[in-house]
């Protein structure tokens, strides 16, 4: 088995050499991929020196069975069909393809048998908002159609890329030391602040992110849900959290719920308020699960259910995710060993 990076100097490229390490990746051969800047630079992998070659339109990936791109959308778009037209599986974790009818948007906890349906061997990995929420939510789903949905998105730094995360610590040391604080990753300062825009706004009034959460639901859940989001940058490095609000068809006990939430795949239910325990990005950073806390009903709608989920961003929100669908795909033999 032949696994390409593309994008590997990035913070979701590093994670992906991090988390086939750990997962002991079935895989004989790792090839390294990045932009000329990056080329040459040596990364180790199982002990073992690589070194990033640069990405260009050839027949590098002629034996290649799984590429693993996180260098953004434009540069997805371009090289699909230099990485898919010898055989390779791509699973692209930008935003280029997510809404593509004939490619496949997977959660692996959610909805991994639409992998087979992918007729141009490409695979979407979800924005890490939607990861972290559909894998919540799939428990309660489970147990009534869930109708409507709204959410409010707490997001870390590490969403705006390595150089944000660098950025953020620097502020917040300008500001210890009441210097002027260095502003260019975010529209504001971050440190001591929160920035209610994440990406670009769209005519409608939401931005970017906050219809990604809406359309890649629905895709994922094959479902009609409603669903209204606010995505907020907030300072903190790596972990997302989520307040979630949502409407059942049928009333969901609080029993049944954390019985749900503590039996779902990729879930750690984290739930006793009475001890102070409940999840925080301080502490959950770089976990792989979806945590999940502050369960209660809606005292204002018998079939409303709220709480709230941390979850690591550029982990299972990205690398992870992604790794989870190759490593579907090989057992469910879409991919062969
Ligand atoms: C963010 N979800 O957090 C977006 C992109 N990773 O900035």
């Amino acid at each position: 088995m032949k696994v390409a990076v593309v994008g590997v100097s990035g913070a979701v490229g590093q994670e992906f050499l991090r988390v086939l390490a750990e997962r002991q990746f079935p895989l004989d051969e790792l090839v390294l991929f990045g932009s000329a800047r990056s080329a040459g630079t040596v990364y180790s992998f199982r002990g073992k020196d690589i070194v990033v070659k640069e990405l260009q339109h050839n027949d590098d990936f002629k034996d290649i069975d799984i590429a693993l791109t996180s260098a953004g959308a434009g540069i997805s778009k371009e090289y699909a069909d230099t990485i898919t037209k010898y055989g390779a599986i791509m699973i692209d974790n930008s935003s280029a393809f997510r809404m593509e009818k004939d490619i496949p948007l997977v959660v692996p906890e959610v909805n991994p048998t639409d992998c087979a349906n992918a007729p141009r061997r490409i695979i979407a990995n979800p924005n890490c908002t939607t990861i972290q929420m559909v894998v919540a939510i799939n428990a309660i789903e489970k147990l009534s159609h869930i109708k409507r949905i709204h959410v409010s998105t707490y997001q870390a730094a590490s969403g705006a890329g390595a150089t944000a995360m660098a950025e953020l610590e620097e502020q917040f040391r300008q500001v210890v030391k009441g210097e002027e604080v260095t502003v260019s990753k975010f529209p504001y300062q971050l440190a001591m602040n929160i920035i209610p825009q994440v990406d670009v706004f769209t005519d409608n009034g939401y931005t970017k992110e906050e219809m990604k959460m809406y359309h890649e639901t629905r895709k994922i859940m094959h479902s009609d849900v409603e669903v209204s989001a606010t995505c907020v940058r907030i300072p903190v490095m790596r972990a997302h959290s989520e307040s979630i609000w949502l409407e059942t068809e049928q009333p969901v006990s609080i029993e049944d719920a954390r019985k749900a939430f503590a039996a779902a795949p990729g879930v750690v239910l984290m739930d006793n308020p009475a001890e102070k325990q409940y999840p925080m990005p301080l502490f959950l950073s770089g976990k792989d699960p979806v945590y999940v806390g502050r369960v209660r009903k809606d005292i204002s709608n018998s079939n409303g259910l709220t709480f709230w989920t941390v979850s690591d961003q550029i982990n299972k929100g990205a690398a992870l995710n992604a790794v989870q669908i190759a490593e579907y795909m090989i057992e469910a033999g879409l991919i062969k060993k």
